[in-house]
């Protein structure tokens, strides 16, 4: 890959804003800046991170915008190399236009995240680092911003640099028993091998605990509202929310399709998915509506099963699961609510142990955020750890732990070094990948992909 060409981008989201930037950033990247820019005031005379308030012309001669202008150079930028930042004003035309020049100038037209990768490629973060940048922009509760920023400031590449370091010395000492095999491997010091691998092994593993933490933080708590047509599905999902994002009416089979919106509740994201009501169904739509229904629950974290207590006990709840129902503990992924308290119970209700809530008056909402918090918690989801890992670094996690019981079981068995060289040299290798300082080609695509573009 070549870091030196030239790239330009709108690093604004599209639309009207008040101000909008566009960023050059590559070996002409201030060069390209004094071509738009006319007059006696030249980008590549100004000093390094002080903003000049200039005018930008297009290649016809025409005003395009009054901007205000940085160069920061080399290798004090974002991305290591010469940066230009142009803030204009926020319309679509403007910016568009202000791109226009700087690729008539000579830049390329940035891929997404073609900035951060830039970045890392200059050593100016590493790869954990660079992803912690799409997890804050994606970020949509206080912890999950803090997980991302305490990753941003590199503390999970902090921790994985410190195993990786463990593991070189671990292979330090296999290799100087390989090179000088009369000495062998001493039993006490064998001991000692087998306690520091041990120990690398149980900082791998207590860091891939917190890969259900990395997916709540970044994607939320799946939750599924589920139960008969008329029960107040959709106004749970209402009332969770604070607004009416979803129609309600006493209409059974009102909602035909899932609809999902995350809520936060004391920090946790939970991904709230409203669903068709369950009941036999002539209707193809609604059978349709109703597989996806079954559907969403076979990959929920948790089922809010709901019912109206006004109306009779629906047959699905006289199944035998739900007649070894203790309303306790019996199914800890399931809340089972009676909505419509403020109306009268219907005696199939009786005694019926379950979370009675109204959605109509409020009453009960906050034992049943309680209840999800509690679930959360017990299910080990609630995340307490800022260190959060997410999938792509379990999956190198997970490679370099069986490398790691390869290694111990080689170990274990007597085999000479070399096997156990092997495997560590993998582990090794699987923990680099976290923080990209291996192989680092085939994984960057895939991490700087999901980006947006000038970012
Ligand atoms: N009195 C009372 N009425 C409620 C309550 N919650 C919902 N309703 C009413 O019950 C009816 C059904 O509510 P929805 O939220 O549309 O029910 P749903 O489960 O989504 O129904 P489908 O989409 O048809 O499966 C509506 O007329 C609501 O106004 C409640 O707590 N008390
Ligand atoms: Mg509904």
């Amino acid at each position: 890959m070549t870091v030196s060409d030239t790239i330009a981008a709108i690093s604004t989201p599209p639309g009207e804003g008040a101000i909008a930037l566009v960023r050059i950033s590559g070996d002409n990247a201030i060069q390209i800046a004094d071509r738009i820019f006319r007059g006696k005031e030249q980008p590549s005379k100004f000093e390094s991170r002080v903003q000049h308030f200039l005018e930008i012309f297009s290649a016809e001669n025409q005003l395009i915008d009054q901007v205000v202008l940085s160069v920061h150079r080399t290798p004090a930028s974002y991305t290591g190399e010469d940066l230009v930042e142009i803030s204009c004003h926020g319309g679509t035309l403007v910016s568009a236009k202000i791109l226009d020049a700087c690729l008539h100038a000579g830049a390329r037209a940035a891929r997404p995240g073609e900035f951060t990768e830039r970045a890392f490629l200059n050593g100016k973060m590493d790869l954990t680092q660079a992803e912690a940048v799409i997890d804050l922009i994606r970020a949509q509760t206080d912890l999950a911003l803090r997980s991302a920023t305490e990753q941003l400031e590199g503390r999970l590449g902090e921790q994985i640099r410190r195993i990786r370091d463990e593991l070189i010395a671990l292979l330090a000492q296999i290799n100087a028993s390989i090179d000088f095999p009369e000495e062998g491997i001493e039993p006490d010091e064998d001991e000692a091998l087998h306690t520091r691998l041990d120990s690398v092994r149980d900082q791998i593993s207590a860091l891939l605990a917190t890969a259900d933490q990395g997916r709540v933080l970044r994607e939320g708590v799946r939750a599924v509202i589920y139960g008969a047509t008329n029960a107040g599905k959709s106004s749970l999902l209402n009332r969770l929310l604070g607004y009416d994002r979803v129609i309600v009416s006493d209409t059974h089979g009102t909602t035909r399709d899932t609809i999902e919106e995350t809520v936060n509740l004391e920090g946790v994201p939970i991904r709230l998915l409203d669903t068709a009501g369950l009941r036999a169904s002539e209707g193809e739509l609604e059978r349709a509506g109703i597989a996806r229904t079954q559907k969403s629950l076979q990959f929920a974290d948790l089922r809010l099963h709901i019912a109206d207590r006004n109306a009779p006990k629906p047959a699905h709840f006289n199944s035998r699961k739900f007649s070894e129902f203790n309303g306790t503990t019996s199914d800890p992924n399931e809340i089972v609510i009676l909505n419509k308290s403020d109306l009268p119970e219907n005696n199939d209700w009786k005694a019926f142990p379950a979370l009675r809530i109204s959605c109509v008056t409020g009453d009960g909402m906050p034992q049943l955020k309680q209840e999800i918090l509690a679930r959360i918690r017990q299910q080990n989801l609630r995340p307490e750890s800022a260190i959060a890992i997410n999938t792509r670094h379990r999956d190198c996690l997970r490679r370099a732990l069986e490398s790691c019981d390869r290694a111990r079981t080689a170990l274990g068995d007597g085999l000479s070094g070399e096997y156990v060289a092997v495997d560590l040299d993998q582990a090794l290798r699987a923990v680099g990948e976290v923080i990209g300082v291996v192989d680092v080609e085939q994984i960057l695509d895939s991490v700087f992909s999901q980006f947006c573009i000038g970012k």
